[in-house]
């Protein structure tokens, strides 16, 4: 396999459209080796609990440490676990609002590594103590989708693993179409347009139907400097 991704959460149920399309078939085919492991299984007490109160007062919940602690251990050999004897150790991505923002470049780097863990978090966090043992042990890295709030990690799991797997040579079958996207070079996408030539009323650009491909390569980046310019004036300027 090319690559290992683990993923513990409360939630595997989540992770089921990993199932589907290009990944579900890189999966089958053997290019990722991706796991779901349920936290709840290194709960131990009748209601197999992951969170209480928190230290200090204040709204929600927070997930306790001792879950967490066995679970990594469970992947990365604590004492005597698999993976004791080689020493390797994944890097470990926790999603949260509060984490470096993550990006295409965030994407390409994640996609070089041969093991990423996904700690998925919910309720108000994680006690503060698992990033600290975690961090002693592997790579940490907390990293966040944008400014808004999720539920939990699961879904920006979903779409992280989704933009890294993608980069993997051979998940996708055309590697042009990675290079002649938005955020590979800065700009966003130009407009695109297929048959029929005339809809509604709505006529294809006179340009894309002449034939002459140095034009058309004019056009499309005027395109996608105008529409940078429009929607994501900060792509311009920094
Ligand atoms: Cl990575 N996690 C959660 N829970 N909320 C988020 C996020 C991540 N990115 C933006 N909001």
């Amino acid at each position: 396999t090319d690559v290992r991704l683990d993923v513990i959460t409360i939630f595997p149920d989540y992770l089921a459209p990993l199932d589907l399309s290009l990944i579900g078939k890189a999966r089958r085919e053997g290019l990722i080796d991706l796991r779901v492991h349920d936290l709840r299984e290194h709960a131990h007490d009748r209601h197999r609990t992951v969170d209480d109160t928190p230290y200090g007062g204040g709204a929600g919940m927070v997930m306790k440490p001792e879950p967490w602690g066995e679970a990594l251990d469970e992947l990365v050999g604590g004492h005597h676990e698999e993976g004791a004897e080689t020493g390797a150790v994944p890097h470990l991505i926790i999603p949260g609002p509060g984490g470096i923002p993550f990006t295409q470049q965030t994407a390409r780097d994640l996609a070089t590594e041969p093991w990423l863990a996904f700690a998925c978090g919910r309720y108000e966090g994680i006690d503060e103590r698992v990033y600290e043992e975690a961090a002693e042990r592997m790579p940490v890295s907390v990293i966040s989708l944008g400014d808004y709030v999720l539920n939990g990690g699961e879904v920006a799991v979903l779409s992280m693993v989704e933009a890294i797997a993608r980069l993997i040579p051979g998940v996708i079958g055309n590697e042009q179409s990675l290079v002649e996207e938005s955020h590979e070079d800065g700009l966003l996408e130009y407009p695109v347009y297929t048959k029929p030539a005339s809809w509604r009323g709505r006529e294809v650009p006179e340009i894309l139907l002449s034939g002459n491909h140095g034009a058309i390569a004019d056009w499309r980046h005027e395109q996608r400097l105008r529409r940078t310019a429009a929607r994501r004036p900060d792509l311009l300027s920094d």
